[in-house]
């Protein structure tokens, strides 16, 4: 009896459970450009296309290792979701069973178990910790430390191991890794692949199906297959990872990629595996062709965060997606969709957003999600941006890391204290406030930086919850050091900087 496989577009694996777990003799593989996945949040047209484009492609490499692939297009007759297409391609094969990798979302999950045609899910193998294993590591513990888990991950893959020891002697280098922007960069930024005749007819296709979600088309450059993917990740590693950690947290007004490698959108939808990612940079640390702080860096984001945050999400279940534990209702304003701002860190941060699907992460945590923290926007809101405009972004990973860890609604599981900093922090890690309208070094008055402001405002009006935590105490101290008038004018111009934004006032 025939089965259906169905591969979705961030599955775009040869090794995908449900890949091994089928019958190439006598199996469909189902894939699907559906509007249900494409437009259930305004993505990015360049995600869309990234997807679709890959999905293609991989849907051709299937067919040449010998698979027979049902695969509708996005302008083809069908149905507009994951389920109605599994359903009318069981009726088109008469097929009885769907055999699939459980999706990296709660509500397509949801949606495969209510499907009325039987779907077996199987657990995701690309993964080092299965949800299992996760909880085990949970279980009992207080607090849920990222760096303990990825410990275990560096024992378990034996990654920069030496017997049971970390090479080295230590497990983290994160100290060495917050150097400011250096002066000139010599690094081009990834691998770029201009886009062949099928990427450009999926380019035409999203122009004009999605022309109107928020980000541009034109300049598009993703890879689009595996031996694409492998060929930017072997490209980072001669040329970037040796700077990897040096300026990982640096942020540069002309330089939109610096050191990073730009391989979350091929890692996530699977052109790429995870640990072959750490195997090669592991590689150029042993060759000696990259430092410790910057191997040990990269791999920690991949093994560690990576894996940490998919296991939280699982962990937390669909209403972890509601938490809003610092009560923030602010509508997200409207300079995240590209309207005027004078902040010049802020425009930088969303214009490569726009023009990129692409931030890094320290522009992600601590120009936007800062900002909106500040602000107090309602972390719903935010996590719909973020999930949208992203090339990488699927909500296993996009949600802890917006919700977690950049917004504090889930009260603090991913981190003892919230990611806020006022401007000083942007003027240290960046070149953005040399440029900007506002003065960094003013705290109130004429031209003050509305981090300054709203910084403060911040911790004042979540006194209550945070004066106690330890790392938080000095900055209490600091702030009641100030005298009262001035901590007055901080406030009282901090919300009115709130009320002009919420009239749409170009602040
Ligand atoms: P590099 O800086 O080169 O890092 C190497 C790799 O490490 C990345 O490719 C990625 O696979 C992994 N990585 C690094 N940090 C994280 C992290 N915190 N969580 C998970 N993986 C990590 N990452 C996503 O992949 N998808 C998202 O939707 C996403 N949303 C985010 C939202 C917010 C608010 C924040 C603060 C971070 C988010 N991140 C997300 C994490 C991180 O910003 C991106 O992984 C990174 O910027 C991708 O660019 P890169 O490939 O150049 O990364
Ligand atoms: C992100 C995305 C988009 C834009 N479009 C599709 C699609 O048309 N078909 C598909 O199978 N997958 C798509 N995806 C990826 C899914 O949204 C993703 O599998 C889920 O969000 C789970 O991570």
């Amino acid at each position: 009896k025939k089965r259906l496989i169905l591969v979705l577009g961030d599955q775009l694996s040869m090794d995908l459970s449900a890949l091994k777990e089928g019958d190439k003799e006598h199996d469909v593989v189902v894939m699907a450009e559906v509007g249900d996945e494409a437009a259930y949040v305004k993505h990015h047209p360049k995600k869309i296309a990234f997807v679709f484009a890959a999905m293609r492609k991989f849907a051709k490499a299937l067919e040449a290792d010998g698979w027979q692939v049902a695969y509708k297009r996005f302008d083809e007759e069908g149905s507009d979701s994951i389920c109605g297409e599994l359903m009318r391609r069981a009726k088109e094969f008469d097929a009885h069973e769907v055999i699939a990798t459980e999706p990296g979302e709660f509500r397509l999950i949801s949606a495969l178990e209510n499907c009325p045609v039987s779907v077996h899910m199987f657990n995701d193998d690309r993964f080092l910790a299965s949800h299992t294993e996760f909880q085990d590591w949970a279980e009992g513990r207080k607090s849920l430390r990222m760096e303990y888990f990825y410990r275990d991950m560096r024992r378990k893959t034996g990654l920069l191991m030496d017997g049971d020891d970390p090479v080295e002697g230590k497990w983290n280098f994160d100290h060495d890794n917050r150097k400011p922007a250096p002066d000139d960069v010599s690094h081009d930024g990834p691998l770029t692949f201009e886009p062949d005749e099928d990427v450009q007819e999926v380019l035409d296709l999203v122009g004009d199906s999605f022309g109107s979600h928020f980000g541009d088309l034109d300049g598009f450059f993703f890879a689009t297959t595996r031996e694409q993917a492998l060929d930017a990740m072997k490209d980072f590693m001669t040329n970037a990872l040796p700077k990897f950690g040096d300026f990982q947290d640096a942020m540069l007004t002309d330089q939109k990629w610096l050191y990073h490698s730009i391989l979350s959108p091929y890692i996530n939808a699977g052109l790429l595996n995870p640990l072959e990612v750490c195997e090669a940079a592991a590689k150029e640390y042993e060759n000696g062709n990259a430092p410790i702080n910057a191997v040990e860096g990269f791999i920690r984001q991949i093994i560690g965060w990576r894996e940490y945050v998919r296991g939280i999400y699982f962990l937390q279940g669909p209403d972890y997606m509601k938490s809003n534990t610092l009560e923030h209702g602010r509508k997200l304003p409207a300079f995240y969709w590209g309207a005027e701002t004078k902040m010049k860190c802020v425009e930088c941060a969303v214009k490569v957003t726009q023009e990129e699907a692409y931030a890094h992460h320290i522009q992600r945590l601590m120009i936007t999600g800062n900002f909106a923290l500040l602000a107090g926007v309602d972390p719903a809101e935010v996590h719909e941006w973020y999930l949208g405009v992203y090339a990488d972004a699927y909500e296993w990973v996009e949600a802890p890391n917006t919700i977690g860890m950049s917004q504090f609604a889930d009260g603090g599981l991913l981190g003892s204290k919230p990611y806020v900093s006022s401007g000083s922090y942007i003027n240290r890690m960046s070149d953005h406030c040399k440029s900007c309208e506002y003065k960094v070094s003013k705290k109130t008055g004429e031209g003050a930086c509305p981090f300054n402001l709203l910084y403060w405002h911040f911790l004042d009006r979540h006194r209550e919850r945070f004066e106690k935590n330890p790392r938080m105490g000095n900055m209490y101290r600091t702030w009641d050091r100030m005298d009262e008038e001035h901590r007055e004018t901080v406030l009282s111009e901090a919300d009115s900087l709130l009320r002009r934004m919420d009239q749409g006032g170009v602040i």
